[in-house]
């Protein structure tokens, strides 16, 4: 059976937790990283030598960076539906996933540590108001993007969409100021709709 290691808080673990449940594919996950430590662990540092989450292992294979476990679960058992068939839907799908990474991924980190696992006298105010300026920024692209789309690489939900939808929340619940995105807030409550995203990504901030 596949193995997932990471803990449930992680935003990384939380998209293969994601396609796991939107593909139906059976797994057992381990609690990793942070307060649960085994990422240090010589065992687990020879499968990922990064020390960081999620780590897969299916039947021997064994694979780290969640956009490469998105991608590599969707081609597996997501063909023609998260892993679109034809090659420019899947690069348009490829590409925001890419995106989230480059460009949501870097703002998102300072303001989601400082706020949420900072105290307050510890915080650097400077960090968190240019996190949240670049986020509100990079907002504001898929807010163009989505015009005509239900989802970021068209009518249909693919795998593009997860790198991309676990950020939306994370900016949709952090207690920060956002600026007015229709499309941006139509397509989360659109995310909404699928029950592993419920499930898995629309978790209390921890
Ligand atoms: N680019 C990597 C980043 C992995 C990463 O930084 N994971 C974080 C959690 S989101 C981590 O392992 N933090 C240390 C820990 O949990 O011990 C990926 O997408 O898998």
């Amino acid at each position: 059976m596949l193995k997932i290691w990471g803990r449930t808080n992680s935003i990384n673990v939380q998209k293969v937790l994601w396609v796991v449940d939107e593909l139906h594919i059976p797994y057992e996950r381990i609690d990793a990283g942070l307060q649960f430590g085994v990422v240090n662990e010589p065992s687990y540092r020879k499968m990922n030598p990064n020390g960081r989450v999620p780590t897969i292992d299916d039947d021997g294979f064994v694979l780290w960076e969640s956009n490469a476990i998105v991608r590599y679960l969707s081609a597996k058992h997501g063909a023609g539906t998260l892993w679109p068939s034809d090659p420019r839907q899947r690069a348009d799908a490829d590409r925001w996933m890419d995106w989230a990474s480059s460009t949501l991924a870097a703002p998102i980190t300072p303001v989601f540590w400082g706020l949420i696992r900072t105290r307050p006298e510890k915080r650097d105010g400077k960090a968190i108001t240019e996190g949240v300026q670049n986020l509100n920024a990079a907002f504001e692209v898929l807010e163009q993007s989505l015009d005509g789309r239900d989802f970021v690489a068209g009518t249909a939900f693919t795998m593009g969409d997860i790198p991309v939808g676990v950020h939306v929340y994370r900016w949709s619940a952090l207690p920060i100021d956002r600026p007015g995105l229709p499309k941006v807030e139509a397509y989360y409550r659109r995310l909404q709709q699928r029950a592993p995203f419920k499930q898995h990504v629309m978790l209390p901030l921890s």
